[in-house]
């Protein structure tokens, strides 16, 4: 007990001789940590409810623009947002896709503590590809897709970590995006001339005009294919020349969490996806977590943009070591 006084009494002189010898009275120092805001743990992820989520997004059908299913689900999204606390504002996007088609695509926004100056970025795409190109089948490449993986995933993750922000609060302000027109790129094997920038169309069109002007944040993450069961998530080549930083952080959480059978440290493919163009054009670091399967064909999952990507090819496992990986890291910014 004695020596344990004696030991704080130094660590006191010695942290005021250190203050002294810097030019800054000990008051000033007290006064700096008293003043700085407590840090929230980071709450529970409940996979159970992303799983959910997800399961209600599929149940509309393929969410593909100028549908009704699609309309929809827009209403869905925004609604569920707006019951879990955040200012939502559905921005109207129009785009023309590559054929020519004008897509009434719809992007839908989702603010926590919107006046707040630091900002974090999470989103995902919520609309599903029209056309299941790599399905086995010819017969059935001309029809739309469930994309329970690709786009339900993402948003289903994005859902419930707004829960649990609603629940818990948090320092930072939050928008969560969920894009539209994503998945209605170019295929690859048709017979007309490649058109670049076909992917990805709602959030290009968010970048040039997005909620608020000059909007910017201190990152972004973008959730793509983040619910098959084993998925692996490699470091994606843009995140890392982009954002190297945010890479180490997550794949660092991801270790501390003991999530490494799903985040692998080495580097895996340059996918074209959302988060390029918030780089680009909006100068936010900014990384994707996706599903990458360097030995298959596509480089993708089995079940990308054919009509096996539906609830069999989600697993609340995955689901939970994303969101809980994602609420850590924004839990313990400063
Ligand atoms: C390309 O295939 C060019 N990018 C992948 C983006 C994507 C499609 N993510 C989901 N579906
Ligand atoms: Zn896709």
């Amino acid at each position: 007990m004695i020596l344990k006084h004696i030991t704080l009494i130094t660590v006191a002189l010695i942290a005021l001789a250190g203050c002294q010898g810097s030019g800054k009275r000990a008051g000033s120092v007290t006064k700096q940590k008293s003043s700085s805001v407590k840090l929230i743990k980071a709450p529970q992820f409940n996979a159970d409810s992303a799983y959910s989520y997800v399961e209600k997004q599929v149940a509309f059908g393929p969410r593909v623009p100028n549908t009704k299913e699609h309309l929809l689900c827009a209403d869905y999204l925004s609604s569920e947002m707006k019951r879990f606390g955040a200012d939502v504002i559905v921005q109207d996007a129009p785009v023309t896709a590559f054929d020519g088609t004008e897509l009434k695509a719809k992007n839908i926004i989702g603010q926590f503590n919107p006046e707040k100056r630091n900002r974090i970025l999470l989103f995902a795409h919520w609309d599903s590809r029209p056309f299941a190109d790599h399905d086995p089948d010819p017969q059935k490449r001309n029809t739309p897709i469930l994309g329970a993986n690709d786009g339900a995933s993402g948003v289903g993750v994005l859902m419930e970590m707004a829960r649990q922000i609603n629940k818990a609060g948090i320092n930072m302000g939050v928008d969560i995006i969920f894009f539209d027109a994503e998945d209605y790129g170019m295929p690859d094997h048709i017979d007309v001339k490649y058109k670049p920038d076909t992917w990805c169309l709602g959030t290009q069109y968010w970048c040039k005009n997005p909620h608020r002007k000059d909007y910017t944040a201190r990152y972004g993450i973008l959730l793509d294919m983040v619910g098959a069961p084993d998925a692996v998530f490699y470091q994606e080549l843009y995140s890392k020349k982009f954002a190297p930083n945010l890479v180490d952080r997550v794949w660092n959480t991801a270790a501390d969490q003991g999530y490494l059978s799903y985040f692998s440290f080495e580097d895996g493919g340059q996918i074209v996806d959302d988060h390029v163009y918030v780089n680009k054009l909006r100068n936010i670091p900014s990384i994707d977590i996706i599903q990458h399967e360097p030995m298959s064909e596509t480089n993708f999952n089995a079940y990308w943009h054919t009509h096996e990507d539906n609830m069999n090819n989600i697993d609340r496992a995955t689901l939970k070591a994303v969101g809980q990986i994602l609420l850590e890291v924004i839990y313990s910014e400063k």
